[in-house]
C-alpha cells in the first residue's frame, strides 16, 4: 500500500479496506443466521459509525483530480506538434502524445486582459463586460453580476487548493499590494483576492487536492537568450510580413522564446511527477491569444486568434486529435466537470469532454478598445470560413496604439510602407480604412488575404455569417453594441497614464495625443 503520494492516501484505502472488511463479516454471518431487524440495525450502525468517522476527515479521503492550467503569453503554434519545424518543442509535444489535442482552438478576445477574464469566468468577456483591454482599474469599476463566480472560487468551495504561480524558479515577490504573491490575473472586473489560497499549490495541505494556474512568460520573452537560438537568416516569415531584419531577428528571438516555454512546460511536468501527483492530475496548455505581432494581437486573423489547446491526464486517451471548433472558455467548464463540480448553467465555455457534447458550427471571437484605442472588431470562424465585421471602417487597421507602435516590427512596417517597398499582400494592415466585412476562405487562402465579402459567388456565405453574428450579439447579449462611457474611458487613462508617467514618462506626451485624437475620431461620428 502506497503512503502519502497522491490523494488515495492510507485513510481512504483503509476506509475499503474496513469496508470490505464489513461486507465479508456480513456475507459470512448471512450464510449462519437470518437476517433480524435487530442484525440489520447493528449492521446499519457499524456502517454509519464508519461513514461518520470518515467523513470528519475529508480531505485524507479525498481522491479527486488535480487540474493545472499552463497560460502563455503572447504565443500562436509555434510547436512541434502543431507542425512547427525550425525548432523542437519536446515537453508541449509529449503533453499532447499524451493527451487530446485540439486543432481549431481559438481565443475569444486576442488580448490579455480580455481573454483572462474570460477564461478565469467561463463566459464571453462581451457578456459579463469584460471585453475593454485594461478596464476597471480606476474610480470606475466594472462589478461581475453576483451570480457569475471565478473558476478558482468555484474550485475552493468545492474544498480544493487554489493557487497562480509563474513558471518554476521565476516566482512572484510577495509584497503589501500581492501578500500571497499570486502570478498575473488581469481580470477587467472586480474581484477578491481570496479566490486564490497561494501562490503555488505545495502551500496547500497534503493530500488536499489543487486547482492550480501557471502563468508562463511566453512570447513577450522574446530573447536570444537560449540553448540553441534561431539563427534569423533560417527564420520563414508569413508572406503579410516583409522580408526585413527587423522582422527575422524578431521572429527568431519569438521561436526562441518558445523553445524558453517549453523547457518552462518540461519543469511543470517535473515539479508535478517529483511530488507524486502527475498520475492524478490533468494539465491544460493553451496560450492567451496569438503573437504580438502587426496582424496578430489584438486582430481576429488567425495570428491574433487560433491557439494551441491540449489537455492530458489519467482519463485522456493519449494521442487523440481533435479538430471541432473550441474556444478557450471551454477550458472553465471542461475543468469544472473533470474535478466533479457541477458546471454552472450560465456558464458559455462547454464540457469538451461531456458525452452529450456536440461540436459547434462556429466560433466568435471580438476585439474592442486596447489601450487607448478605440475599436470593434467581431469575427465568426467556421470550418471553411472566417467572417469579420469591422465596425469603425473609417478608421485605418492601425489606429495609433502607443503599445503597438513602440515595437520594432511596427515601425519597420511603417518604414518599409513609406518607402512603398511593401507587396500588396504586406500592404493590406496599412489601409487607411478598412471595409464594413470581410470573409477570407481559410481552406485556400489561409493566410487571410483576399477578402471575398464583396464577391457575389459568396454573398450566401456572408448573409449567412452576417445573421450568425446578428443572432449571437442579441443572445449573448454582447456589451460592445454600447459606446463605452466617457466617464470609464477617462477613468482608464488616468490609471494608464498615471502608471506611464513612472514606468515609461517618455511616452505619456504619445498616449495623451492618440487620446485626443480617438475624442476628435468620436465627435466627428468617424
Ligand atoms: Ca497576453
Amino acid at each position: 500500500m502506497p503512503v502519502g503520494g497522491t490523494n488515495s492516501g492510507v485513510v481512504g484505502q483503509s476506509k475499503e479496506f474496513l469496508l470490505q472488511q464489513e461486507r465479508r463479516n456480513k456475507s459470512a454471518e448471512d450464510e449462519l443466521m437470518p437476517v433480524t431487524t435487530t442484525r440489520l440495525l447493528a449492521v446499519v450502525t457499524t456502517a454509519m459509525t464508519l461513514l461518520l468517522l470518515f467523513s470528519n476527515q475529508p480531505v485524507n479521503a479525498d481522491t479527486r483530480p488535480n487540474i493545472v492550467w499552463i497560460v502563455v503569453e503572447d504565443m500562436s503554434l509555434p510547436f512541434g506538434c502543431y507542425g512547427e519545424t525550425a525548432i523542437e518543442t519536446p515537453s508541449v509535444d509529449a503533453l499532447a502524445e499524451r493527451g487530446v489535442k485540439f486543432t481549431q482552438a481559438f481565443v475569444t478576445a486576442p488580448v490579455c486582459s480580455a481573454c483572462r477574464s474570460a477564461m478565469i469566468t467561463g463566459m464571453y468577456q462581451t457578456s459579463i463586460g469584460a471585453h475593454l483591454h485594461r478596464s476597471g482599474r480606476g474610480r470606475m469599476i466594472i462589478p461581475l453580476e453576483e451570480h457569475v463566480k471565478l473558476i478558482p472560487q468555484l474550485f475552493r468551495e468545492a474544498g480544493y487548493f487554489t493557487s497562480n504561480s509563474n513558471a518554476p524558479g521565476s516566482q512572484v515577490r510577495r509584497s503589501k499590494g500581492n501578500p500571497k504573491g499570486l502570478a498575473k490575473t488581469d481580470y477587467n472586473f472586480k474581484w477578491d483576492e481570496d479566490v486564490y489560497d497561494g501562490n503555488h499549490w505545495r502551500e496547500r495541505k497534503s493530500p488536499q487536492p489543487f486547482f492550480a494556474q501557471y502563468q508562463l512568460k511566453g512570447g513577450k520573452g522574446r530573447t536570444t537568450k537560449t540553448p540553441n537560438p534561431v539563427n534569423p537568416s533560417d527564420v520563414t516569415l508569413p508572406p503579410y510580413y516583409p522580408d526585413d531584419p527587423v522582422m527575422r531577428d524578431d521572429w527568431a528571438q519569438y521561436l526562441n522564446s518558445a523553445m524558453n516555454t517549453d523547457l518552462d512546460v518540461g519543469h511543470i511536468v517535473d515539479e508535478l511527477r517529483e511530488a507524486g501527483e502527475l498520475d492524478n492530475t490533468y494539465i491544460f496548455f493553451m496560450t492567451d491569444h496569438g503573437i504580438s505581432h502587426v496582424r496578430g494581437k489584438q486582430f481576429l486573423y488567425e495570428e491574433g486568434i487560433r491557439i494551441p489547446f491540449v489537455i492530458a491526464g489519467p482519463k485522456i486517451q493519449a494521442g487523440t486529435i481533435r479538430d471541432d471548433l473550441i474556444v478557450h472558455i471551454d477550458m472553465a467548464a471542461t475543468s469544472l466537470a473533470l474535478a466533479g463540480i457541477p458546471v454552472p448553467d450560465y456558464m458559455e465555455g462547454q464540457d469538451l469532454l461531456a458525452e452529450n457534447y456536440s461540436p459547434r458550427e462556429f466560433i466568435v471571437a471580438a476585439r474592442d478598445r486596447c489601450d487607448e484605442t478605440v475599436d470593434r472588431l467581431r469575427c465568426v470562424h467556421t470550418d471553411r470560413f472566417k467572417y469579420i465585421r469591422n465596425f469603425y471602417p473609417d478608421r485605418p487597421y492601425l489606429q495609433p496604439n502607443t503599445y503597438k507602435d513602440n515595437k520594432p516590427i511596427l515601425k519597420a512596417m511603417r518604414r518599409l510602407h513609406a518607402e512603398g517597398k511593401l507587396t500588396p499582400a504586406q500592404s493590406l494592415i496599412m489601409a487607411t480604412t478598412r471595409p464594413a466585412e470581410e470573409l477570407y476562405d481559410l481552406k485556400n487562402d489561409p493566410h487571410e488575404l483576399h477578402n471575398l465579402a464583396e464577391n457575389p459567388e459568396y454573398a450566401g456565405v456572408v448573409e449567412e455569417q452576417r445573421e450568425r453574428l446578428k443572432l449571437w450579439i442579441r443572445n449573448s447579449g454582447d456589451r460592445g453594441r454600447f459606446d463605452e462611457s466617457d466617464l470609464l474611458y477617462d477613468s482608464d487613462m488616468k490609471v494608464y497614464l498615471d502608471a506611464i508617467r513612472i514606468r515609461k514618462p517618455d511616452r505619456a506626451a504619445e498616449i495623451e495625443a492618440n487620446i485626443a485624437l480617438m475624442k476628435k475620431w468620436k465627435e466627428e461620428g468617424r
